[in-house]
C-alpha cells in the first residue's frame, strides 16, 4: 500500500465534503445588514446565520432576513408585503411567500436564526430583505449565485 500524507489526505478529503456555503449577516439598531451582497454556489446547499446585534426591543427594531426569487426587487416586495399586511410581530405574511426562496425568523436584540437551503440551479442575482415594517428601504443586499 502506498503512503499518502496526511496533508494531501486531508485535501482530498476536504475537496469532497467542504462545499456548503456558510454565510454569516448581521442586522444592528441603525437598520443595516452588515453584508450587502454575498456569492453561492448554483445547487450546493447553504447554510445563512442572522445575528442581530442591536439593543432596541423587538417590538422596536426586530430584523429578518428574506432571500427572494429572482426577479423580485426587495422594494417592491417590501411594499407588497406591507400591503398584505407585515407588522412588528408578523414581518412575513403567508400570502407573499412565493416570493421567498429562503428566510429567517424575526430576531429580537442578541438573537440569531440560521437556515439551511439550496441555492438555485440558475445563476444570476437575488435579492434579500428584512420585512420588518419600514426596513426595506435600508435593509436590503443581494446573494449572487455563480
Ligand atoms: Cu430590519
Amino acid at each position: 500500500m502506498k503512503f499518502i500524507p496526511f496533508s494531501v489526505l486531508f485535501l482530498f478529503v476536504s475537496s469532497f465534503f467542504v462545499h456548503a456555503s456558510e454565510i454569516v449577516v448581521s442586522g444592528n439598531d441603525t437598520m443595516q445588514f452588515d453584508i450587502k451582497t454575498f456569492e453561492v454556489k448554483a445547487g450546493e446547499p447553504v447554510t445563512l446565520t442572522l445575528n442581530n446585534t442591536g439593543n432596541l426591543p423587538k417590538i422596536a427594531m426586530g430584523h429578518n432576513l428574506v432571500i427572494l426569487n429572482k426577479g423580485i426587487s426587495a422594494i417592491a416586495f417590501g411594499q407588497k408585503a406591507l400591503g398584505a399586511g407585515a407588522n412588528a410581530t408578523n414581518p412575513l405574511p403567508d400570502s407573499v411567500k412565493d416570493d421567498v426562496l429562503a428566510n429567517t425568523k424575526l430576531l429580537g436584540p442578541g438573537e440569531s436564526d440560521t437556515v439551511t437551503f439550496t441555492a438555485p440551479k440558475e445563476t444570476g442575482s437575488y435579492e434579500y430583505v428584512c420585512t420588518f415594517p419600514g426596513h426595506f428601504a435600508m435593509m436590503r443586499g443581494t446573494m449572487i449565485v455563480k
